[in-house]
């Protein structure tokens, strides 16, 4: 088979980008160990505990494995950009996470692709595997690794996922196109939160695992640059150059089911409805718990007076990171007009 054809094959499985890589240990794992070192990984023991080793070459997926096809599908939707929206009584959530879960609708797209090669011994990965995915995909010439470490595509910008198939067939391999950052710095300036650094981001600073991943309450000092975000961050793409005419995506599945929803309404959400609410989208990873406590740090730091009774409520959730959230924004908030009380 040829990279031609791989390509082909996998643009009529729903991927806009495609590109093959071989099967071999990255370079960029130096980098990774690095990375682990400096302890920018936080708590994100799935990055380095035994997995981190995996990390080290895709045989270790799949012991046939020759190439690894790299996938790219477009999530761009044609709404605002964070950097565009301000509505105070708003919340922000990823534009990653508006539509169904692309865990799911990229597997079933790889699984199509590995029916059309036929391959007899495959392996899917979409971000969960232990797969420097961002690096295979840059080897497959699906783009550069920009500074806010995003990997962008010259035509595509930065707003697509990324998939592979590990195959044991041989496929000719693409090359790595240039890095095109210059000497821009835009998402470096533009961070809220200075998580930027120069061997990639310190998740510890980063307001995407803040608000995703971290399971405890978030230190006091860094809740104020977390703005209105209740899920994840869009910030270093939104201000990149090469985002300004992303392509829209065609995938009915993420297109919006809920665009920066009210704080208040999501502020007193039940469990059951916010189970029943964001069921099928990424949200759900935050669970809970983590939504509510990213909703109260948003309250304080938007300060809306019009925020105290529900505020007041969360207060008294026997989830205590919860109330101590809650209790935090409570002291942020404007003075109430006495109409308000
Ligand atoms: C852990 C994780 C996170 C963490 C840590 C992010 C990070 N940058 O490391 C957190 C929770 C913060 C996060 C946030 C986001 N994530 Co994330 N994340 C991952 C995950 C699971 C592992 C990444 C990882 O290994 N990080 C460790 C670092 C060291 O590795 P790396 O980023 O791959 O970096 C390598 C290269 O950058 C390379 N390198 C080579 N040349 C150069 C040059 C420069 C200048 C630099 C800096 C690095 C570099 O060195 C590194 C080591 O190999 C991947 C899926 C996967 N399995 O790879 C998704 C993934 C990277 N995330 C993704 C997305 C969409 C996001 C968010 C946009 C979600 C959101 N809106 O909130 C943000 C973006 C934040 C950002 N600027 O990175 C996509 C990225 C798609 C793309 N086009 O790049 C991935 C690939 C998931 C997917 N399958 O689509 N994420
Ligand atoms: S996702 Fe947000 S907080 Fe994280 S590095 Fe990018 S701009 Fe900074
Ligand atoms: S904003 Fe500038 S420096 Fe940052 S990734 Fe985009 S082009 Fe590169």
């Amino acid at each position: 088979m040829t990279g031609e054809q791989a390509r082909a094959l996998a643009r009529e499985c729903g991927f806009e980008l495609a590109g093959v890589a071989r099967a071999e240990p990255a370079a960029d794992a130096a980098r990774y160990r690095e990375w682990v070192a400096e302890g920018y990984a936080g708590e994100m023991r799935y990055l380095t505990d035994r997995r981190a080793a995996v990390r080290e070459d895709p045989r270790n997926l799949l012991a046939s494995a020759r190439s690894v096809i790299c996938v790219g599908k477009l999530y761009q939707t044609p709404w605002p950009l964070s950097t565009q929206f301000h509505d105070e009584e708003r919340a922000w959530i990823s534009r990653y996470a508006w539509g169904d879960d692309y865990h799911d609708t990229m597997r079933r797209g790889l699984e199509q692709l590995a029916a059309r090669i036929a391959a007899r011994e495959y392996k899917i990965c979409v971000d969960t595997a232990p797969l420097l995915e961002r690096s295979y995909a840059r080897l497959a010439g699906l783009g550069w690794i920009g500074k806010n470490t995003c990997l962008i595509n010259q035509q595509s910008g930065s707003l697509f996922f990324l998939g592979e198939l590990l195959v044991s067939i041989e496929i000719a391999p693409d090359s790595p196109p240039p890095d095109r950052c210059g000497t821009c710095r835009r998402c470096i300036d533009a961070c809220p939160t200075a998580a930027i650094v120069p061997q990639g981001i310190d998740s510890r600073l980063c307001i995407s695992y803040f608000t995703i991943e971290q399971r405890g309450p978030v230190a006091e000092e860094l809740r104020e640059g977390i703005g209105g975000h209740i899920f994840g961050c869009d910030i270093c793409q939104d201000v990149c150059p090469w985002n300004r005419r992303a392509p829209v995506t065609e995938e009915a599945a993420f297109a919006p089911r809920l665009f920066a929803p009210r704080l208040e309404e999501m502020a007193s959400l039940t469990q059951p409805e916010f189970r029943a609410m964001f069921r099928g989208t990424p949200i759900t990873r935050a669970r809970y718990s983590g939504f509510l406590r990213n909703v109260a740090i948003a309250m304080g730091n938007r300060g809306l007076a019009q925020f105290r009774g529900v505020l007041e409520k969360l207060a008294e959730s026997e989830d205590a990171m919860v109330a101590e959230s809650a209790r935090w924004a409570l002291g942020k908030l404007s003075p109430s007009a006495p109409s308000d009380r």
